[in-house]
């Protein structure tokens, strides 16, 4: 064992955001920065001696590099074991199945989601527990503090692993076995879903284009819908995973997948689209003729998850985060469940799911998943929704309205404001919390404030708080503004703006999202100044 001392003081500025540490390839690629904080995790983890430890990325640029030295630092920390999907490749949810599947004490994952991947864009390195999830706050917030101090890494001298060649090896003294990383998976997709009952419906004619936007599903996809499931060759598209994603935005949204959403809006749409991101945790979901809102999906999701064989007994509960449409809580009360409020970010999820609280959870950003696994799950997702029609036998656009005519429509958009010089967000944050007290009561135009806040979880299960998660407004009739800064960026600061007004059963359930939306924005405006501190007139993004 070789232990290699940090030359100049202790690293700052390592401090993981929403999920796990994001930063250029740059960063990652100086001297010491990857091992010091991958060793950072290994000095936090407790009673690692011969235990597993899983390892595998999204397939961007700089993650077989990366994957080579937390193996050889990984034999030298005492791990007994080694399990790296081949050519260095996992998906997010994957990888949180494959922990939980082979007793591993925990796995590194090495991705920025939908972060662009190559030499000047970003990469990632997040760390998940024993039960498949992201590290709780508990935790990452050790890791952030031994990287404060740390003045030393443990690596052996060992060769690189073949990473492309199925089988085992040793590093040093530790075995490190390359496995197939998309079998396992597939396998337990089938245990939730009904394979033939998709099948029989794509015999009956029934087409899907799926991007894998040249991110990690796209070996996933073409097993699981070309081959198991009998799509058609080519539903799969952009299925090769490359280092730079193709020089695009690995992001299932209707900006980074104009693409395929202009494909299901013109007159060759087959009849469901969908696509999942860089890691492949999000999913985008599009009818012919209907793009589906991440908020409502998990809504629709939760309201038909019995036709699953998977969930034929029934939701325990769902969770929501708090950005996240209200939808989903109207499908709850039907089906007199509970319904949980979280902050943005899967691990808040953890505690519910690994309690029995929560069966279904979703976050506006296209994340959706369950308990099968501790992460959310692009693929999981577009199954169910496979599942659903194809019991249902409706089109995408029939399903969603009728959804609505029982439960009523919220509406909803998120505006980001992208590299936002820090200050200047800081500012804009500042200054509204400080109005919060004075919003109660408050008219503009016709909407009336009920209530502001800058949201404090408090975790059912633990009992820990979480503070300042988002500033919330919320206006009579369940329409709301919510703000807070995003913690996944590279860039200066993300500012995001949610916007959600919803329509009882029996309103207008069939208007455009922007004029739905139009009042709102203006209040939003009106309350936030958000152009006054941005120096924008509009978003950088609207989805
Ligand atoms: C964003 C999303 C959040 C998501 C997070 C990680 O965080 O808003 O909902 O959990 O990304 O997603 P932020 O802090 O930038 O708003 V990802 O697909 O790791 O896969
Ligand atoms: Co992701």
């Amino acid at each position: 064992m070789t232990t290699k001392t940090i030359p100049s003081s202790p690293f700052a500025g390592q401090q993981p955001g929403t999920s796990g540490l994001r930063k250029k390839v740059r960063v990652f690629q100086q001297p010491n920065y990857s091992e010091n904080f991958i060793q950072s995790i290994f000095d936090v983890i407790d009673d690692k001696a011969g235990t597993t430890l899983v390892i595998g990325g999204d397939g961007r640029f700089h993650n077989r590099i990366v994957i080579q030295q937390a193996i050889r630092m990984a034999a030298a920390n005492g791990f007994g074991r080694v399990l790296v999907g081949r050519g260095g490749i996992l998906s997010t949810p994957a990888a949180s199945h494959m922990i939980r599947k082979r007793g591993a004490i925990g796995g590194l994952i090495l991705s920025a989601s939908h972060n662009p991947g190559g030499p000047d864009e970003d990469f990632g390195i997040k760390y998940n527990i024993s039960n498949g999830g992201p590290a709780p706050e508990k935790i990452t917030e050790a890791i952030y503090a031994r990287t404060q101090t740390i003045e030393r890494w443990l690596t052996v001298e060992a060769g690189d692993v073949d990473l492309d060649t199925l089988g085992g090896i040793e590093v040093g003294t530790m075995p490190v076995e390359v496995i197939d990383p998309v079998a396992d998976y597939a396998d337990l997709m089938e245990t939730l879903f009904d394979f033939d009952a998709i099948r029989s419906h794509v015999a009956g004619g029934f087409t899907m284009a799926f991007d894998a936007m040249n991110a990690v599903t796209g070996p996933y996809a073409t097993e699981i819908f070309e081959r198991r499931l009998g799509f058609a060759p080519g539903t799969v598209r952009n299925g090769i995973p490359l280092e730079d994603f193709g020089h695009h935005h690995p992001d299932p949204n209707l900006v980074h997948a104009r693409a395929l959403y202009e494909l299901m809006m013109g007159p060759e749409a087959p009849d469901f689209g969908a696509a999942s991101d860089g890691d492949g945790d999000r999913n985008l979901i599009i009818g012919r003729g209907r793009f589906v809102t991440p908020s409502d999906s998990l809504a629709m999701l939760a309201a038909g998850a019995h036709l699953a064989k998977g969930y034929a007994t029934g939701l325990k509960g769902v969770a929501r985060s708090m950005p996240t449409s209200a939808a989903v809580d109207r499908v709850a009360a039907a089906l007199g469940i509970p319904c949980f409020e979280t902050p943005t970010g899967w691990k808040f999820f953890g505690n519910l799911l690994e309690a029995g609280k929560a069966t279904i959870c979703g976050e506006e950003s296209c994340g959706t998943g369950s308990d099968h696994i501790r992460e959310k799950d692009g693929l999981w997702a577009v199954l169910l929704w496979l599942n659903i029609l194809a019991v249902r036998k409706l089109s995408v656009d029939a399903l969603a309205r009728a959804h609505w005519a029982q439960f009523g429509r919220n509406y909803y958009a998120r505006h980001d404001y992208e590299g936002i010089e820090r200050a200047r967000a800081d500012a804009l944050i500042a200054e509204l919390e400080a109005a919060i007290p004075a919003l109660a009561g408050r008219r503009i135009g016709s909407l009336l404030i009920t209530g502001a806040d800058n949201f404090t979880y408090a975790d059912p299960v633990d009992g820990s708080i979480s503070r300042r998660q988002g500033i919330r407004i919320l206006f009579e009739g369940g329409s709301r503004v919510v703000l807070r800064l995003s913690g996944t960026g590279t860039q200066g600061a993300t500012l995001r703006v949610y916007l959600e007004r919803y329509e009882p059963a029996g309103g207008e359930l069939d208007c455009e999202t922007p004029a739905m939306l139009g009042e709102l924005i203006a209040a939003a405006e009106t309350l936030v100044r958000i152009s006054y501190h941005t120096g924008r007139s509009a978003p950088d993004v609207v989805t």
